[in-house]
């Protein structure tokens, strides 16, 4: 049997009790925004004709997401990073603050403190044994493209199984994150391992939504920047490394065509011999 009840003065009446418009105190945004929350969700059930079993599964599937800390795992898998990120975008394309590297999403891994560097970090405790050497570099510039000195580059990324540190505990405090400042010139160089993509973990709550919606959770090759100075608009970004499987099939839809570069292989003994001195080269 299908009722439609969503329309009758007493549920308009019953959420504006919920959202607090009858009572003085509490916050006018806070009310607003949980009364057009409700009332969409509660249309929802309506139209849909959600069954009490349903609704129950829902608020587990939420209680599963939490325990596990998984809402940001799930939040870039629904869109919503990319969104806000959009709306970023045309927020400052409002305000003429265009050019310069695209912004992407942060994703749920990042964390703070780690090891500060001049220049130059070697980014990976050597344990990995799948691990293959990798040199990043690269210069900072503002939108005229003078370099700058002093610019603090965070960079995090996973391992060669798709593991962050901190997150996997088999891993080092801090592995594959290092804050590099960057030289007179602008830049900066790392020396770390080719980072695996990261899959959502099986079974798990965010797992079991995107399965319900046909798709899967996997990311592909990616290294996380974090770019800063002083009178310079904060930059969250990411590069991929172009030729994954997943380049363009990302489930937290964070890949930018400006974004994806390809790696160079290098076999000259003499140029791999130049750059194991873990320092930045010439
Ligand atoms: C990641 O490594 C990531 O960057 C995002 C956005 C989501 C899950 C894992
Ligand atoms: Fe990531």
């Amino acid at each position: 049997m299908t009722v439609k009840i969503f329309d009758t003065p007493e549920v308009q009446d019953f959420l504006n009790s919920v959202a607090g418009f009858d009572q003085a105190g509490g916050n006018e945004r806070a009310k607003r925004i949980m009364h057009r929350l409700l009332s969409d969700l509660f249309k929802l059930i309506d139209d849909f004709d959600v069954t009490q079993e349903e609704y129950w599964s829902a608020v587990d599937l939420l209680n599963a997401l939490g325990h596990e800390t998984q809402f940001g795992l799930l939040s870039p898998g629904l869109g919503f990073d990319h969104y806000l990120d959009m709306r970023q975008d045309a927020i400052d394309a409002e305000a003429k603050r265009t050019g310069g590297t695209p912004r992407t999403i942060e994703g749920p891994l990042y964390v703070a403190g780690a090891p500060e560097a001049e220049g130059f970090a070697r980014m990976d405790d050597g344990q990995d044994p799948d691990g293959e050497t990798m040199w990043l570099t690269g210069q900072v510039r503002d939108l005229d493209g003078n370099p700058v000195p002093g610019a603090k580059v965070e960079i995090w990324h996973a391992n060669s199984k798709g593991g962050y540190s901190f997150f996997d505990k088999t891993q080092s405090e801090y592995n594959l994150r290092r804050t590099i400042v960057t030289d007179g010139a602008g830049r900066y160089t790392a020396r770390s391992i080719v980072p695996s993509g990261y899959g959502v973990p099986e079974g798990a709550p965010t797992d079991q939504v995107l399965k319900a919606l046909g798709r899967h959770g996997e990311r592909p090759a990616h290294i996380h920047y974090f770019v800063s100075a002083p009178g310079h608009q904060h930059l969250t970004t990411q590069i991929n490394l172009a030729g994954d499987p997943y380049t363009y099939d990302d489930f937290a839809f964070a890949t930018r065509e400006e974004l994806v570069v390809p790696a160079q292989r290098i076999d000259d003994p003499a140029e791999i011999a130049r750059r194991e001195l873990d320092g930045p080269f010439a």
